[in-house]
Order: C-alpha cells, then sequence, then structure tokens
C-alpha cells in the first residue's frame, strides 16, 4: 500500500493546497494530510481551526486523512508508514526552500522521498499569507479559499477588531 504524507502549516487552506491534495491523492492509496503543531510561529488559526477547514474541503475524497503532527517530520512519516513526502511547486523561488527541506528529510530518513506537484495555473500566486493579508482589509478572497474558509476569516478578524 503506497501511503504519503503532505505536510504544510495550512494557515490557512488555500485552493492551492486542496488542488495538490486533489491530484496526489490520484496517485497514492493513502494521502494523510499533516498540519505542522508548530510553537515558534505565531499562526492565525489553532490546528483544530486547521483541521477542520482541511476536512471541510476534502469531504469528497475517501483516501484522505487529516492529523497533526509535532517534532520531525522524518519520525511522524515513520510512525505512519509513509514513504513519500508530497510538495507543492509554484514558482522558481518554491524551488530553493522546497529542495532544501526535501534534501534534509532524505538525509534525516533514507526512506522519505520527496515527490513535487507542479501548481496549477490559476492557483500559482495563491498563498496562505496572501489570503491573510487580503482577508485582513476585508478584501475578497473567494477565488482564493472555500466558502467555508473565507467565514472563519471573517469570523477570526471581526474578533481580533472588536
Ligand atoms: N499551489 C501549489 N502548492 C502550494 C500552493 C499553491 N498555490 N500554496 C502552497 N503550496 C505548497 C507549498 O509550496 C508547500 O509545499 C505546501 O503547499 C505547504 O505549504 P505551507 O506554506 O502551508 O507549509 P510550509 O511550507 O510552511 O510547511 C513546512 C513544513 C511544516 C513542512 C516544515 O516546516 C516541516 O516539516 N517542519 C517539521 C520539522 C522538520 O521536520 N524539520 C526538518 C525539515 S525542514
Amino acid at each position: 500500500m503506497s501511503i504519503a504524507v503532505y505536510p504544510g502549516s495550512f494557515d490557512p487552506v488555500t485552493y492551492g493546497h486542496l488542488d495538490i491534495i486533489e491530484r496526489s491523492a490520484k496517485v497514492f492509496d493513502k494521502l494523510i494530510v499533516a498540519v505542522l503543531v508548530n510553537s515558534e510561529k505565531k499562526p492565525l488559526f489553532t490546528t483544530e481551526e486547521k483541521i477542520k477547514m482541511i476536512q471541510e474541503g476534502i469531504k469528497h475524497l475517501d483516501n484522505v486523512e487529516v492529523a497533526s503532527f509535532s517534532g520531525l517530520l522524518v519520525d511522524f512519516a515513520r510512525q505512519r508508514n509513509a514513504n513519500v513526502s508530497v510538495r507543492g511547486l509554484r514558482a522558481v523561488t518554491d524551488f530553493e526552500y522546497e529542495i532544501q527541506i526535501a534534501q534534509t528529510n532524505r538525509q534525516l530518513n533514507k526512506n522519505l522521498d520527496t515527490m513535487f506537484f507542479t501548481t496549477s495555473m490559476e492557483y500559482s500566486y495563491v498563498s496562505s499569507t496572501i489570503v491573510k493579508e487580503i482577508a485582513s482589509y476585508g478584501g475578497d478572497v473567494s477565488t482564493m479559499v472555500t466558502p467555508f474558509v473565507e467565514k472563519c476569516l471573517r469570523d477570526k478578524f471581526a474578533r481580533q477588531e472588536a
């Protein structure tokens, strides 16, 4: 059985991420979307909120599971018997960062390979950072995230203003 893990911050999940999930779920028997619990960075959403938003976006995919992990990705992958890490590539700027992560992970665990999916053209400009910035000013992010994520962003920024 081929098991892959798609790790990320997903703060919040965008159509760019969902596109990578949908396409990679066709390649592997099982895909685990792994949300990093990061105590150093200050995310906008809690891990539970991130998981809920991803779950809502992947309801139609029956071989995809959403989980959280802390610590090293290689350890999580080993625990879950995953031997592929899925990552998405947008522009050349992603490449330097991505190759560093891929090579580090392979150095730490020779059984973990990284497979890259190139972004679909319509989502090549989409990032969680851009989404948060636009939403924080009340802008329209409906082409970048699901209606549910849009609502979560509206609620979050309304609460921050209150
Ligand atoms: N189109 C296509 N791909 C996209 C798009 C888009 N529009 N937007 C994002 N992506 C891709 C990104 O390129 C990335 O591959 C993936 O989706 C997830 O993106 P993010 O931004 O949500 O997640 P990252 O890059 O912050 O995740 C970093 C990790 C959590 C994977 C990393 O920090 C990690 O593994 N940490 C655990 C500690 C560890 O093991 N460290 C050693 C290795 S660095």
